[in-house]
């Protein structure tokens, strides 16, 4: 086993992996960049190094200087945790060379699936379905046209190097696509340096969901079930939850060997997840494999009680893996809720500041997995992302409840988060009932926001009331037994209201 693991990342990812590397004994290193110096996941490594000033590109992507702290913490490992350099393959295999071990799948592995294109056709090829559309990148505006024009309108043009919504775009109409292949073709070659583009059918209301796929060196592969992950705002998840109210065990069962299929055709090995779209007639369609650790991965430990982190470390170091598919059974249902450093009420634009208070929930089957702490000062250089509410309930209306009353319990001050939004949401009859797919929060959000209006009014009507009767208390004439309880009275009412 690693003595000592080097964590190429920041925030609660970081923490996430310090935790279990402390309960195997390993030793841990941290980066970090000027802004995080006195960051959660560097105070709780064992020895970090600075890598750079704030912008990523210039710290947390920053090869160079990340090798240099690599070599002097003499590290054994490398987790890359998501996003930075995860699904970066030159750095996986530039790790390798240096003869120190890559927490994650081989840089052949992370090539192929980067490529959307490549992995669409190996899906195809491993009789796993895809969405009807293109197995070879669009050539020009002519075969565009007659490729859309065969399968009908709405049409997606995807980018091959994009993946999880980048360089997306829907196409209504044959003008649309004239107007639009070109400029699609060339943003792909900016964003990504490579200007292959493929056309798929537009499924109108699907469900996304993914499962969760592990493998060992051993030849052993296994699923630990699904993600339900529709509630998303532009492609990025605020909601998940296992098992899907959508799916049943049919269902459950195909999906989860169609995952199995396409691991085991690229000799996959570490934590992986497989992408599906299902659509109302629960037809279900390959989209992308990604390499790497999900965000939402907690919500699959809860009901599995697997630590993944601690099966990739085991994993990467060549031992089998810990379960077989017969060990795996799901317990209840559990639910995680993004924390983001953003305001519902100006468009969720990202909220900077110092984070002045922070009190985290506590109780019966609730995990919070974070990265910031009071005294924090949130930059606007990373991804706003403070944290990630988890709970677990023996079924799903548990897990429901226990969420709402822990978002209640968590209280941040000093910047805008999305807490209230998303008690908005979960407060929501489609969510209460699990009636929702991909359309859903575009749908209710104007409710949404109302219901969150209502919520800042009595907020601050509450916060009114308070303050009124704070001055009538200090008035030396009304002090008094009889004003004394009515003050408790007073209170403990205001902060019930602001605690809605
Ligand atoms: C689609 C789709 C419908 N049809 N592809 C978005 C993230 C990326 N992983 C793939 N995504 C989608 N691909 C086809 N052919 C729908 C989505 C999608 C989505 C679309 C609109 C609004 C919300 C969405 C949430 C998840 C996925």
């Amino acid at each position: 086993m690693f003595q000592k693991v080097f964590i190429a990342n920041r925030g609660e990812i970081a923490v996430r992996v310090i935790r279990s590397c402390r309960e195997m004994g390993i030793q841990t290193v941290a980066i970090y960049s000027d802004a995080d110096r006195t960051a959660p996941h560097v105070l709780k490594a064992d020895e970090a190094y600075c890598v750079g000033p704030p912008p990523s590109t210039q710290s947390y992507l920053n090869e160079e200087a990340i090798f240099k702290a690599l070599d002097i913490s003499k590290a054994d490992a490398v987790h890359p945790g998501y996003g930075f350099l995860s699904e970066n393959a030159e750095f996986a295999k530039a790790i390798q060379n240096k003869g120190i071990t890559w927490i994650g799948p081989s840089a052949e592995v992370i090539t192929i699936m980067g490529d959307k294109m490549a992995a669409r056709n190996l899906a195809i090829e491993s009789d796993v379905p895809v969405v009807p559309g293109t197995t070879e990148p669009v050539k020009d505006i002519s075969d565009a046209k007659k490729v859309a024009g065969d399968m009908g309108y709405p049409v997606l043009i995807k980018a091959a190097g994009g993946g999880g919504g980048k360089g997306m775009r829907i196409i209504h109409s044959e003008t649309e696509l004239e107007n639009s292949m070109e400029r699609a073709q060339s943003e792909a070659e900016k964003a990504f340096s490579d200007n292959r583009v493929y056309l798929e059918k537009y499924l109108e209301d699907p469900h996304h969901i993914e499962i969760q796929v592990f493998a060992d060196d051993h030849g052993n592969v296994v699923s630990l079930g699904e993600r339900e992950c529709s509630i998303q705002r532009r492609y990025q998840k605020i909601i998940e939850e296992t098992p899907s109210p959508f799916i049943d065990e049919t269902l459950r069962h195909s999906l989860a060997q169609a995952a199995l299929k396409i691991t085991k055709a690229c000799n996959y090995v570490g934590a992986g997840t497989v992408e599906f779209l299902v659509d109302t007639h629960k037809n279900y369609y390959f989209l992308e494999m990604n390499t790497r650790l999900q965000v939402e991965h907690p919500i699959t430990e809860m009901v599995t009680d697997v630590d993944l982190v601690q099966e990739q470390i085991r994993v990467a170091a060549g031992e089998k893996l810990s379960l077989e598919q017969g060990d795996i059974s799901p317990k209840g249902a559990a639910i995680e809720c993004r924390i983001y450093a953003e305001d519902g009420f100006s468009n969720f634009t990202p909220s900077t500041g110092i984070i002045t208070e922070m009190t985290l929930p506590q109780g019966l089957g609730v995990r919070m997995d974070e990265g910031v702490h009071a005294g924090q000062e949130i930059t606007p250089y990373y991804d706003p992302l403070l944290g990630k509410l988890i709970t677990w309930g023996k079924d799903r209306s548990t897990a429901l409840s226990r969420m709402i009353r822990a978002l209640n319990e968590l209280h941040i001050a000093g910047i805008e988060t999305s807490i209230p939004f998303c008690l908005m949401v979960f407060r929501h009859p489609a969510i209460q009932e699990g009636k929702y797919s991909t359309h859903t929060l575009d749908t209710i959000k104007d409710e949404v926001l109302s219901e969150l209006t209502i919520h800042k009014e009595d907020r601050l009507l509450a916060a009114r009331i308070g303050a009124i009767q704070f001055t009538l208390q200090s008035e030396p004439s009304r002090r008094g037994k009889k004003e004394q309880s009515d003050k408790k009275l007073w209170s403990s009412s205001g902060r019930k209201d602001a605690m809605r």
